[in-house]
This record gives structure tokens, sequence and C-alpha cells, in this order.
């Protein structure tokens, strides 16, 4: 079913989802995406005509193994395409267990209100007492009222005030939506969707299901990778990524961190607390420490490589206080890192003034606070993130984004698979999509290898790796709902999840047929954006920011022409033209006939 509540007119429906979307799309990213093609259409993304999607998978609210996510996917404020984010959360698994697939919010309150789901009943409640309140806040207010055992996924004042990076939080550092889905809750005065649900999840072939996921879970504690990872989870990253070349350091103008040991993860080891996860997970990562305020922060590699290294930022116990705050406002660390080292690069630069400089903690604090209030010219402004900011100031050629998503934490003047992972991802510069810098760089450091041998290659593999990933990431993982890092850290095969998929809906399921599933979604995806783009699309918007191509640090940098190849390469394999929009062949055989229809010329 799919829950529909319009926050104009209050009303609330459930609705079947229909049959053949299931089977075409399956669940999460797939559905999310193909309820905004067929009912977001040319809207401004702050507007009431935004719909926020809240999309589960045929993975949750059952015992499976890190199964615990949820995507929250609207058109997006920061990019003008496809937005969509995947938190870990109890909302996920309070969501199936209330009968749903999905939540759909359309429409726009007057006042700030709440969404709480209680199973069949939804109503829709007050949030005056709530608003301005920090996610941390709002999360133990609604769990005073509803009690502990519900799910709830809340905004900040960063949401409220439309920061265009502002992201939906739950349980205390569980973060998801980067491009601005918070913003597009609080245009919908909508501060929080509570969820409580009782119901049981069917499961076709139960005693399989038991059985493959008992197993998984009896493997995870058993593989090589594990004891390291629940030391360090995400953040080993940061030393593995400094002694490759591939930090972003003050606003990716540099690739090693000379204070890299002090955020590193042993750093953080030494000064963990405890650690936090998602549900159904055995492999925790979410390692929490004290910051410089003695409160609580839970980092992970992308949050401390962006408020850190790439602000010029040393000390951990600082960078846990900035990672902090981005969750109490409610904004995303990754975009807030790519927007302050953009800032503090033209600061020193003396572009603009009255702007902090690099590994500047004091403004810096008082810079973000500003941001998510919006508060002040320039705070204002660098609240639009980095592409319209670097535009009204006229540096764009120090805006890191692509399609204006700020680009994460990995700088690619040698990684031109990795470049083009980011230039075609399906929402703008994130590494979720394809994380293929790992497999870039092999098993060998660049200081036993020559640069050029390993990694400034264009060889037309790095392509099919980037489509092979995007598979797998951006698809399989995205429309189950499950966390894909059971696979990426400790190499759990991904045969497994089509076996306990199978095992859930009494259908076979093979890996080639979600991967197909995978491909539909991509190219709906594609198309999605060169609707919303209209005539404006171009391959141009497949490119990694012009920084990698122009900045010259020691013979590293990429090379525009064969990026363009390679870029080429990847268009061939999807099936797409010379424009990196589909054919109608493609769609064709992907189902996606009614996209051919609605694209008219561009595609023909
Ligand atoms: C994700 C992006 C990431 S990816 C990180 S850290 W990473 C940042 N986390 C933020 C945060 O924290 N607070 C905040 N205010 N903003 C943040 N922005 C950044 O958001 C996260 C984990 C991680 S930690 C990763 S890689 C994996 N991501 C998964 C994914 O995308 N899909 C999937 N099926 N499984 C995944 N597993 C892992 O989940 P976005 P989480 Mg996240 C505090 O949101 O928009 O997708 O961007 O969900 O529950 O916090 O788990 O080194
Ligand atoms: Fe969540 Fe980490 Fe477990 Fe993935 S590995 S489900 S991100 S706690």
């Amino acid at each position: 079913m799919i829950l529909r509540v319009n926050l104009s007119t209050k009303k609330v429906v459930a609705e079947r989802l229909n049959k053949m979307d299931l089977e075409n799309f399956i669940g999460g990213r797939g559905i999310a995406a193909k309820i905004l093609w067929d009912e977001v259409k040319h809207v401004d993304p702050l507007s009431e005509s935004n719909k926020l999607i809240i999309a589960a998978g045929p993975y949750n609210g059952l015992r499976t193994p890190s199964g615990g996510k949820l995507v929250v996917a609207a058109k997006s404020p920061l990019t003008g395409g496809y937005g969509d984010g995947n938190i870990g959360t109890m909302a996920s698994v309070h969501l199936r267990k209330a009968g749903y697939m999905a939540l759909v919010v359309e429409g726009a309150s007057e006042k700030p209100v709440y969404i709480y789901i209680d199973n069949e009943n939804v109503s829709i409640l007050s949030a005056e007492g709530l608003w301005g309140l920090s996610t941390f806040e709002t999360e133990r207010k609604l769990k005073d009222v509803h009690g502990n055992n519900v799910g709830v996924l809340s905004i900040g004042p960063a949401g409220e005030n439309l920061v265009k990076y502002a992201v939906i939080i739950s349980q205390d550092g569980r973060a998801g939506g980067r491009p601005g889905i918070g913003a597009v809750m609080g245009s919908k005065k909508l501060k929080a969707v509570v969820i409580r649900g009782t119901g049981d999840v069917q499961v076709r072939d139960v005693e399989a299901f038991k059985k493959y996921t008992t197993d998984v879970y009896k493997m995870i504690p058993t593989l090589p990778a594990y004891d390291f990872w629940m030391r360090q989870g995400t953040l080993a990253t940061l030393e593995w990524a400094n002694k490759n070349k591939a930090l972003p350091v003050r606003n990716f103008g540099q690739v090693k961190f000379e204070y890299a040991r002090t955020v590193d993860g042993y750093s953080m080891e030494a000064m963990k607390v405890t650690k936090r996860g998602c549900p159904n997970c055995n492999m925790i990562c979410g390692n929490v420490v004290l910051d410089m305020e003695g409160k609580e922060s839970e980092l992970d590699y992308e949050n401390v490589g962006m408020l850190g290294p790439n602000m010029g930022m040393p000390f951990l116990n600082k960078v846990a206080v900035l990672n902090r705050l981005a969750d109490e406002y409610g904004i995303d660390t990754i975009s807030l890192g790519a927007v302050m080292g953009f800032i503090m690069e033209a600061s020193e630069k003396g572009y603009v003034k009255g702007a902090p400089k690099f590994g500047d903690y004091d403004n810096t604090i008082e810079l973000v606070r500003k941001i998510a209030y919006r508060d002040g010219e320039l705070a204002n402004i660098l609240a639009d993130g980095v592409k319209e900011a670097s535009e009204k100031l006229n540096l764009q050629h120090l805006a890191m984004h692509v399609k204006g998503l700020e680009v994460s934490a990995y700088n690619c003047y040698i990684y031109p698979a990795m470049a083009l992972a980011y230039g075609t991802s399906a929402i703008g510069a994130h590494h979720k999509e394809a994380w293929v810098i790992a497999w870039e760089i092999g098993s060998t450091p660049l200081e036993e290898a020559t640069t050029s041998e390993y990694v400034m290659t264009y060889t037309p593999e790095k392509a099919r790796k980037v489509v092979e990933q995007q598979r797998i990431r951006g698809g399989l993982f995205e429309m189950l709902t499950a966390c894909r890092l059971p696979w990426v850290e400790l190499g759990v095969d991904l045969e497994w999840y089509a076996k306990i998929l199978s095992a859930i809906t009494g259908e076979q399921y093979t890996l080639d047929r979600l991967y197909e599933a995978a491909d539909r979604v991509y190219s709906l995806i594609r198309c999605y954006w060169i609707r919303e783009y209209r005539g404006k699309w171009n391959r141009h918007m497949d490119y990694p920011p012009q920084r990698w191509f122009e900045n010259d640090i020691n013979g590293m940098k990429l090379e525009r022409d064969k990026y363009d190849l390679l870029l080429s390469e990847y268009y061939k394999l999807r099936g797409w033209d010379s424009n990196g929009v589909p054919t109608p062949e493609t769609l064709r055989r992907q189902k996606l006939d009614f996209a051919i229809e609605e694209l008219g010329d561009i595609i023909r």
C-alpha cells in the first residue's frame, strides 16, 4: 500500500501500489522515481506541488541483515532534478509494519505540523511547539508524547529555513536526503513524521527466509574485515584516502592533509564512547565520540573528510562539534563542508571579505549557525549551495559540484573512473552510486606505483566498472532498501540478496533480474532530469567540476578529451545517445515506453 497525506486538504488516502510498478521498480528508489516521474512535473521544488516520498523496500520491516534503511526523495531544490537519499532508521521498520511501502506527502500546511501514523490511523498534528527546535530535541519530545517504540524522521532549523542542502535526521545522527529533501519537508511546514507499526510483514517462504538470513547474520562476524570495521567503521577511509592522494583538502585544492593523523580512524578510536547503528544490523558502524563541548557526535568518513581536511580544520574534537551541529540543524555535512571550503578559499584569495579562512574554527561555527538560519547576506547566499553561490559571487572555478550537488569526499585529480562516477551519478556528485575509486586504486598504494600506470588511465573498462557498480549500489541496494556496507566492506556475496528477496516475495529473483530493474530505474531517472531541464540538458552536465581539469597539482589533473571519450563509452553501455539521452530502443527494451511519448522530440 501507498499512504498519501495531503497537507493542504488534510486528506489521507491509502491506495494499492500498482502491481506492474512493483514488479518493474521493486521498491525504495525505484518506486520513488516512478512516482516523481508520474506526478511531479515542472514544479518549483519548494512549492506545494512538489511531493515528498518516503519509500521502503521489500527488505524493510523484516529481520534482514542491515535492512533498516529508507529512501527519502523529491524533486531537488538544490539541483532541480531527481533527488534522493538513504537513511537508516526505525521509521523504515515501522512504516512496513504499519502496512505501507511508501508515504507520499503532498501539498503544504499553512502552520507547522507533524504526521503521526499509528498503523491505519493517521493524524496531522500541530508542530507549533516543535518548530525551531533542533532535530535531537524534536525527536526526544515526540518520543515523550508517543513513546519510544516509534520511528521518527525530523528536520531542524535548516530545513525550516529552506537551506537547499537540508537533510532529514533520525536517531540522533542518522541522516538522509543530501539534495535538500529536508528543505522540501520544510517548505511543506512538515516538522516530523512519527510512525508506529505493529503488524507483520508477509514472507512467502518462511523457512528459506529464516535459513538465509540466519546464515548471513552468522557469517558477518566471521569475515576477515569485521574486527577492524567494528573498530573504525567508515573512518578507516581517511588514512587510506590521504595515502592515495584522494583526500579533499582545502576546497579540493590539495590531496594530502598534513594533520590527517589528528582526524583519522585512530584518533576517533581514542575518543570513542559508544557505538550506534541502524535497525537489524549486526555490524553497526556509527562511532560516537565526545566533542570539544563534551557532547556526543556520531562520525563517519564523509563528515570528517569534508568538515576537517576540506576546511583545513585539524583536531577531531573540533570537527565533531561541526558534525553534531550539522545534525542538530539538519544540514548535510558533505555540502556544508564543500560550501565552507569554497568560501574559505574565496576569503583566503581576497575575493570576499568577512568570511572565515581555512582552519578558523570560531568563525566557522558562527557562519554555520547563520547558514542554518539564513541570517545575513553571505549566509543566505551560501544556504543556496555552492553552485548558486559561486554564480552569484562569480567564482564558478572554485565550486565543487556536479549538477548542483556538492562533491563528496573523494578528490579525483588522478581518478578518472571516480570522476565519471560523480559525473553520471543519478543525483549529482555523490559516491553512493559507484565507489569505483577503491577498484581504481587497486591494492597497490601510490607510493609503490607510478601514478600513470595505475590510475591516470581512461580505459573503456573504467566506464564498464562505473555502470556495473551503479547497478549494484545505486540500483539493487537502493531498491531493496538495504545497507550496501555488508557487501562493500566485508564482501558478503550479492547472491544472498537475490536469495533472500526470492524467499520474501515467493518469486524467482536472480541478480540479472535485479540489474535489469536497476538499469530501468537509471534510465527513468535520466529521463526525469531531461524532462525537468527541458531544452537545457546537455552532455556537459555529466562533467565533473572544472577544477579537476584545470588545477595542476605536480602533474596530477584530469584530461578533458579523454574524459569525454570515457563518457561516450559510458553512454554506449547504457544505451543512451551522444547527449546522454536514452534512445527510444533502450526505453522500449526497458519497458519505459511511456517516457518516449512524454519526452517527444528530445529523444527522437
Ligand atoms: C549520505 C551521506 C553520507 S554517506 C554521509 S557519511 W557515509 C553523510 N552523513 C551525514 C550525517 O551523518 N549527518 C549530516 N547532517 N549529514 C550527513 N550527510 C552525509 O550523507 C550512513 C551510512 C553511510 S555513512 C554510508 S557511506 C552508506 N550509505 C548508504 C547508502 O547511501 N545507501 C544504502 N543502501 N546503504 C548505505 N549504507 C551506508 O549508510 P544520503 P545513515 Mg545517509 C550523521 O544520506 O543523502 O544518502 O547521503 O544514512 O543512516 O546516516 O547511514 O561515509
Ligand atoms: Fe547502518 Fe552501518 Fe549497519 Fe549499514 S553497517 S546498516 S550504515 S549501522
